[in-house]
């Protein structure tokens, strides 16, 4: 069975809204999701599933990761996630100038690890309307099509 780790963070629930989202359409697909909160997992967690997926919400006016993503942050710079499948959401507010600078940063990160995007980031504007909804979905059933093909 394919297996994925989605790790999170929300400190008003819209990323997390978003993460039940995300579970729920990769259940719907057949694969078996482990969820951590920010404050309990390392990077290294992710070697022992096949799609590693993030969501963060951001913070500081400059969209930046999270306090307690910050650790986390760090330390993904020096793992080897080849072979792996990644995507990363995120919720912002656009009202401040970076828009979700977090999804971009995080997908960088991912990047080097040399794990491969399974779909493209999803931003969201605070709390997922149905299109937003919409978007997410899609991108839980594209990181599952990337996998398999
Ligand atoms: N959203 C952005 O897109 N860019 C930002 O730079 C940004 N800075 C923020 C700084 C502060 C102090 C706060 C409180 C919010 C900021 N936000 C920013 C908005 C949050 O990311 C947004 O409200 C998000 O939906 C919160 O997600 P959560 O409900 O999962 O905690």
């Amino acid at each position: 069975m394919v297996r994925a780790l989605i790790v999170y963070s929300s400190l008003t629930g819209n990323t997390e809204a978003c993460c039940d989202i995300v579970a729920e359409e990769l259940e719907n697909q057949g694969v078996e999701v482990t969820t951590f909160h920010a404050y309990d997992a390392m990077p290294e967690d992710y070697l022992s599933f096949d799609i590693c997926v993030l969501g963060s919400y951001a913070y500081g006016d400059h969209g930046v990761v999270p306090d307690e993503f910050e650790e986390f942050y760090e330390e993904m710079a020096q793992l080897n996630l080849s072979g792996k499948i990644y995507g990363v959401f995120g919720s912002g507010d656009t009202f401040y100038p970076t828009f979700c600078g977090q999804v971009d940063d995080f997908q960088a990160r991912f990047d080097q690890t040399q794990a491969s995007r399974g779909a493209e980031g999803v931003k969201v504007n605070l709390y997922p309307e149905e299109e937003d909804a919409e978007r997410l979905v899609h991108f839980a059933r594209q990181l599952v099509e990337t996998y398999q093909s």
